[in-house]
């Protein structure tokens, strides 16, 4: 395993470990919003905290973007990390959250931790390979729609009548929908074959970099907007096992292929 694989995949244990030790602390969590719906917690300040001192300490000259702290330093190395991804399921003791690592190098996504603490999962890849850890990793072979799962996301930045009408065509092309309020976990379930789609219409990068290098090491799709792009604002992610092409453009509103 390459020394940053072998780094962030120690590091997202320790991240994880450290969220749930401090929200099982009493007064541990001092709940916050930075916006209706949008929480922050004093474990996310934490986590966070935590993950750009070990990267300072073994890469100082890197620059991270992290979803409490923004964008620090100016470097061709970039790691990207959402601390805890489902914030609004952790601070109510629900499983459905998880830390998420990534490292961005000239320009490209190469490497990509998930780490789901209340589920035992975790995944990661790199230029030198794919680690999983609690259940195999590889995506779903079902190419029958009626047997499909779409896990979805949705946020108030995107206008409320468009995500139903995205359960509407999925429902009409005969599959069923999720939704987990993390995208760590439902990309997770793509990874692990246990969905066959994610989608999400307006998607920060922290929540996503790492599935992004994830996924097609499993062997699925991803698409995204260009990384320079997604640094600076939320975007669209589809997440797919490559077997669906129809109940993909149904997803996303495109015309049958
Ligand atoms: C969440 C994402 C989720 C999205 C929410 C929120 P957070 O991340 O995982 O997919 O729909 O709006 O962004 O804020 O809990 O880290």
């Amino acid at each position: 395993m390459d020394e940053r694989l072998d780094f962030i995949v120690r590091l997202a244990r320790e991240a994880g470990m450290l969220a749930q030790t401090l929200r099982a602390t009493p007064g541990g969590l001092q709940v916050g919003a930075k916006a209706p719906g949008d929480f922050v917690t004093a474990a996310d300040l934490a986590v966070e905290r935590l993950i750009r001192d070990r990267i300072a300490a073994r890469w100082p000259t890197d620059a991270v973007l992290g979803e409490e702290g923004g964008l620090q330093g100016d470097s061709g190395a970039i790691w990207i990390t959402d601390p805890i991804d489902g914030t609004a399921n952790f601070m109510r003791g629900a499983a459905d959250w998880g830390v998420s690592i990534a490292l961005a190098q000239a320009g490209r996504l190469t490497h990509g931790v998930i780490y789901l603490p209340d589920h035992g999962l975790l995944v990661a890849a790199g230029p030198t390979g794919l680690v999983a850890e609690g259940a195999a990793a590889g995506v779903s072979g079902i190419s029958d729609a009626t047997a499909a799962l779409v896990h979805l996301g949705y946020s108030p930045r995107e206008a409320p009548a468009a995500h139903p009408a995205r359960i509407g065509r999925i429902l009409s092309a005969g599959a069923q929908y999720r939704r987990s309020g993390a995208a760590t976990v439902g990309l997770m379930a793509v990874i692990l074959g246990r969905a066959e789609v994610y989608h999400e219409s307006c998607l920060h990068l922290w929540d996503c970099a790492a599935a992004l290098v994830i996924v097609p090491a499993a062997g699925g799709q991803v698409q995204s907007a260009p990384l320079a792009d997604h640094l600076v604002a939320p975007c669209e992610v589809l997440a797919h096992s490559g077997h669906l092409p129809d109940l993909v453009a149904a997803v996303c509103g495109l015309a049958r292929p």
